[in-house]
Parts: structure tokens; C-alpha cells; sequence
């Protein structure tokens, strides 16, 4: 990490523990941001089959790293991994990346969710890496409602086939998750949307937070370009809509796991498992560092 750029803090750990999420300033070199920025640029104009807002005012992609080199090359050669396992005082491995494009004009929200429900894994250590390319007013940008990462519960994720517009359709996801099979597939890598999955009615539903804003205590900052937000992957967080940018809001949000993190097949999974995953056909409650062949330690501490 070049020399006039922040590392990480008591403070920022401590944050990071007790709320749920720490902003920490000035810790992205611009030359970095320039090669994420060319990344996430290529991957508005070059959507995979993972690409599942195209065309609407928010862009969600998942994995974008796996075939956008730039993106790639800023998880690499970024300080983000030192940063996370810093925060964790552990060995880190790359789980997942996912990337969020909101073009000029009035931002789309992104709705209050957890994102531990979305994917086949449990444990206390994963944490999201958040970096935009361009600034965002506390308005538009990420925010949490503080403390949520340690409330115990987990949500039904807001997205994906409801049972009671399609019964036949749940009965069948809910006989194949019986059978001990993943409800989202490797071949979800050539087709996907939010809608393949899910809505699990075995889980409670999410407050309705964004209704009573004054009832939740709501954790939010103004974001400059340099910055990264980390925050704990059962946090509920969102990003307001409504307020006008003259510039995108483009996003890249990288998921990290310590080593308490393992595997859970969950009725809820929208997202599929990284690729090299199904092969090896993991069992519950193994954990991500016995498969090193798809998770190797992106960072340890100096022993
Ligand atoms: O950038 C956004 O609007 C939402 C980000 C998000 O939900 C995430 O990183 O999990």
C-alpha cells in the first residue's frame, strides 16, 4: 500500500464489530480506482449471463471479476484484502464480487436486505468491501441500520418466485431442496435473474424499515472516491433512491470470508456458489478453507 494512504485502526475494527459497518477514508490509490473504473465501464457495455438489471436504472452483476480483467486486477493488486482481513486480525479468502451501476439521473434504490441469505454459507466472518468510482451523498449511498449484524435473525431476502403466485412452482423448489439438492445450479452462470430463487416462507419477513426510518437507527455517510465502506454480511443495509446525480453511482461490492465461514445449502440462495464450488460437492458445515483449490488465503497476518 503506497505511503500517503490510511490503514486500518482500533477504531475502524471496533466500529466494524459494534455497528455492523466502518467507512475508512482515503484508502484506494486513484490509479486503482482508474483500473476499476475501466472495469466496471466494460461490463456496462458487455453483460454475461449474469447480468440481471440490464436495462433498468440499477445494474446488478454477479462475479463481474470472472471475465472482466480489470476488475480482476483491482482485486488483486488493491489493498482491499489487506484492509479485510485487517479488520477480521485473519486469514481472508475471495468469496464473491457483485457490482452495482446506477447511470445519471434519479437514483434507483437498492432495497433493505441482509446478503448472508442470499448465498450457501453461515459464519460471523464475512464482510463486504463496497468502493464506488464516483461520490455519492450520504442520499444515494450505502447505509445500515446499526448493530443489525448481531440481532440474531435472518431475513427472507426480498427477491425470487413467491409461493402464493406460484404454489406448484415452490412445491417443486421445496421437494428438489428435500432431495438435498442446490436450488441455484452452475448453469445459472449462462442464465440468471433474482427471480430463479426462492422466496423462502420459512423465514420472517423484513421489517419495514424504509417506511419507518425514525424507528431504526440508521448509519450512513457521504462517500468519496478513495473510500471504501466495509460492513458485516448480515447487516441490514440499502441505498436510498430519488435524489438526482449528474453523474453514475458505479459500484463495486467484493464479499471476503475468515475462517469461521462454511457452507449451508439454503432454501434462499439467489445467488449461485462460486463456479469451482459444485464439483466438489460440499457437505454443511464445511468450512471454506477445506476447499483451498477455489478459496485460497487472499491475506493472513503476519504470524
Ligand atoms: O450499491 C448499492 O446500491 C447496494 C449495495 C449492496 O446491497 C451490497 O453491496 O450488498
Amino acid at each position: 500500500m503506497s505511503a500517503q494512504l490510511a490503514t486500518i485502526q482500533a477504531e475502524d475494527r471496533l466500529r466494524l464489530h459494534r455497528d455492523g459497518a466502518v467507512l475508512l477514508k482515503n484508502v484506494i490509490a486513484p490509479s486503482m480506482l482508474g483500473i476499476l473504473e475501466e472495469g466496471l465501464e466494460y461490463i456496462e457495455s458487455n453483460p454475461d449471463g449474469m447480468s440481471a438489471g440490464v436495462g433498468l436504472p440499477l445494474r446488478i452483476d454477479q462475479f463481474p471479476a470472472r471475465h472482466v480483467p480489470a476488475i480482476q486486477t483491482f482485486i488483486d493488486q488493491s489493498p482491499i484484502a489487506e484492509l479485510v482481513g485487517s479488520a477480521l486480525e485473519a486469514p481472508i479468502t475471495f468469496y464473491m464480487d457483485q457490482t452495482f451501476y446506477k447511470p445519471a439521473g434519479i437514483m434507483m434504490p437498492s432495497a433493505w436486505h441482509q446478503d448472508t441469505c442470499y448465498y450457501n454459507v453461515s459464519g460471523h466472518q464475512l464482510i463486504r468491501a463496497w468502493v464506488c468510482v464516483d461520490p455519492v451523498p450520504r442520499s444515494a449511498s450505502l447505509e445500515v441500520v446499526r448493530g443489525s449484524h448481531l440481532w440474531n435473525v435472518t431475513y427472507r431476502p426480498p427477491v425470487g418466485m413467491d409461493p402464493n403466485a406460484d404454489p406448484d412452482g415452490a412445491a417443486e423448489l421445496q421437494a428438489r431442496f428435500e432431495r438435498g439438492e442446490r436450488l441455484i445450479g452452475p448453469e445459472a452462470y449462462e442464465q440468471w435473474t433474482y427471480f430463479d430463487s426462492f422466496l423462502d416462507p420459512t423465514l420472517p419477513e423484513l421489517p419495514g424499515i424504509e417506511a419507518a426510518r425514525d424507528s431504526f437507527d440508521i448509519l450512513g455517510w457521504e462517500y468519496e472516491p478513495g473510500d471504501v465502506i466495509l460492513f458485516h454480511g448480515h447487516v441490514l443495509h440499502s441505498a436510498r433512491g430519488g435524489t438526482h446525480l449528474p453523474h453514475p453511482r458505479r459500484a463495486h461490492a467484493s464479499l471476503w470470508a475468515g475462517p469461521d465461514v462454511h457452507y449451508l445449502r439454503r432454501r434462499s440462495q439467489a445467488i449461485p456458489d462460486p463456479i469451482g464450488l459444485y464439483e466438489l460437492d460440499p457437505a454443511d458445515g464445511q468450512y471454506l478453507s477445506e476447499f483451498p483449490e477455489v478459496f485460497p488465503t487472499a491475506w493472513a497476518p503476519k504470524s
